[in-house]
């Protein structure tokens, strides 16, 4: 009886167990899974820097700015102003200051937008000197000396020769570096100095380990922009710029006073468009190049009219962006603001990227 009472007892406790189960119920029919989620698709990185020199001239823009402009909506921008490098050639504060502000409202006025890209000045963050000073120990001082713009700064600033001037690549591979960019647009002339930089971490990582990419340039499709002299590079050092956010009538001033073909003397002479750094210039500024140069070519038109057509197109071409700058110079809390979040905004990836180095260097 007892045992019987335990079957029992058996029988109920399953019974009540297969009660409790219940099956889920399909309510819904279902589709096939779907993909797993991805991550959010994440662009690559760019870095690129300029000097707050206070004014941008035509081989900033044609060189760089542009592309800067063009690569923020493709990559995750970042754009510096770089003051520390200033410091090489200018040693005046108050200047040093207006000027980094002047480029940062250039650079807007060009078309740099705070929310596509980030813009800041680079004393803002001041782990690009600890990492130069890292990088200035894997770089052999003879790889220094022997970059063009070191010699070119030497003679240029012979009272001068201070020792940023030499150090300079290693800051520039520090400002690249930091925040591991991939791709880096610059002018041609830079293009020297970028390989140097590659040099420079290629060097690191050969003795601590892969930690930083060798970042390639992204040039424009302008050669390096020659001066209103049509000899040497456009630079401000130089006095032969185009300076592009200037009045109408200082650009009209600098591009007539540019040199033509020397050999073209008189009007009915032909022309040489090819080595006219007037006529080459005027590719970037409408289609129809290649009738102005053929206009040169049988001397149907002559230099000074070429300059005049080119003074004027470069004078419409950059009317809204000088509208612009005085805008932003007349709010330059608006554009000091702008700098100060791009510096905030960089600082956990700055400070992750020396927090990775100084373990790897074993200084923590
Ligand atoms: N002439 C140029 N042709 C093409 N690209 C140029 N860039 C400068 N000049 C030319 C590009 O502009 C960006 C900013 O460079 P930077 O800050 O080195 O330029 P800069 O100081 O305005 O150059 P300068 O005038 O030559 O300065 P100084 O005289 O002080 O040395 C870079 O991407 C550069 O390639």
């Amino acid at each position: 009886m007892a045992r019987a009472g335990r079957a029992a007892q058996g029988q109920a406790r399953r019974a009540a167990r297969r009660l409790r189960y219940t099956p889920p119920t399909m309510t819904v029919q279902l589709e096939p899974s779907p993909a797993p989620a991805q991550a959010p698709v994440s662009r690559p990185r760019i870095f690129s820097g300029i000097q707050p020199s206070g004014i941008v001239h035509l081989g900033n823009d044609l060189g760089a700015i542009r592309n800067y402009v063009m690569l923020q909506y493709e990559y995750e921008a970042i754009y510096c102003i770089v003051d520390y490098h200033a410091l090489t050639s200018t040693h005046d504060a108050e200047a040093l200051r207006r000027r980094t502000r002047e480029m940062a409202a250039s650079l807007l006025a060009l078309g740099l937008d705070p929310d596509r890209c980030t813009l800041f000045v680079q004393s803002h963050r001041p782990e690009h000197t600890e990492l130069m000073w890292l990088l200035a120990t894997v770089t052999p001082v003879s790889w220094l000396e022997r970059t063009p713009t070191y010699k070119e700064k030497k003679q240029n600033q012979p009272d001068d020769v201070n020792h940023g001037l030499l150090t300079y690549p290693v800051l520039q591979a520090a400002d690249i570096a930091i925040y591991k960019a991939t791709k880096v647009p610059v002018g041609k002339d830079q293009a020297a100095h970028l390989e140097l930089s590659r040099e420079i971490v290629r060097a690191f990582n050969n003795r601590y380990g892969e930690t930083f990419p060798e970042a390639e340039a992204v040039y424009t499709t302008a050669p390096v922009v020659l001066g209103t002299d049509g000899v040497k590079k456009m630079s401000k050092s130089v006095g032969n710029t185009i300076e592009i956010l200037a009045s109408p009538e200082e650009i009209r001033r600098q591009v007539m006073s540019m040199v033509t073909d020397t050999k073209r003397i008189l009007r009915s002479d032909p022309g040489r468009p090819e080595v006219c750094n007037v006529c080459q210039m005027h590719r970037f500024f409408g289609d129809d190049w290649e009738e102005i140069q053929d206009g040169e070519r049988s001397a149907r038109t002559g230099c000074v009219d070429t300059k005049k057509l080119l003074a004027q197109r470069v004078i419409d071409h950059y009317a809204p962006a000088r509208e612009r700058y005085a805008e932003l110079m007349a709010h330059p809390a608006e554009v000091d603001g702008v700098l100060e979040a791009g510096a905030d905004r960089l600082r956990p990836l700055a400070q992750a990227t020396m927090d990775e180095v100084r373990a790897r260097m074993g200084l923590r």
